[in-house]
């Protein structure tokens, strides 16, 4: 009896542990990288100030033909269909830096799991971390 019940807890034990490391080793470097790149203030994390910094160079980048807006074009397979028209709210079928700034917001938010107001790798990783990398970098 005794020596179920302890093995039981030792599994259960072992599985935390493994889940653990699998969660803690999902985040490849490709996440911690994508950090670093942005982490002004060096901290692991991605604040808001830090996001919209690398948004506002990314829209400069991606703004080829300097017209102070982003078009599907310039975009490219960065923003889905409905991603764009939810991030347009003016419907000009362009992103001004405004919108731009709004949607990698948005997307920061949603990214922020913990509402800690920072991104650590994990949530860099997850759905919505996933479509804010390519806005920001
Ligand atoms: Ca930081
Ligand atoms: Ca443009
Ligand atoms: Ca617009
Ligand atoms: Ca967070």
């Amino acid at each position: 009896m005794a020596q179920g019940r302890r093995l039981a807890i030792g599994l259960v034990a072992g599985g935390l542990l493994l889940g653990g490391t699998l969660v803690a080793s999902l985040p490849a470097q490709a996440q911690q990288a994508e950090i670093k790149a942005l982490d002004a203030d060096n901290d692991g994390t991605l604040d808001l100030d830090e996001v919209t910094k690398g948004a506002q160079a990314g829209f400069d980048r991606m703004n080829k033909d300097r017209d102070d807006t982003l078009d599907r074009d310039e975009l490219g397979s960065r923003v889905a269909a409905q991603e764009f028209s939810d991030a347009d709210p003016d419907k000009d079928k362009t992103l001004s830096k405004e919108e731009y700034v709004a949607l990698a917001t948005k997307l920061f938010k949603q990214a922020d799991i913990d509402g800690d107001g920072t991104l650590d790798a994990k949530e860099l990783n997850s759905e919505a971390g996933r479509e804010l990398s390519p806005l920001i970098h």
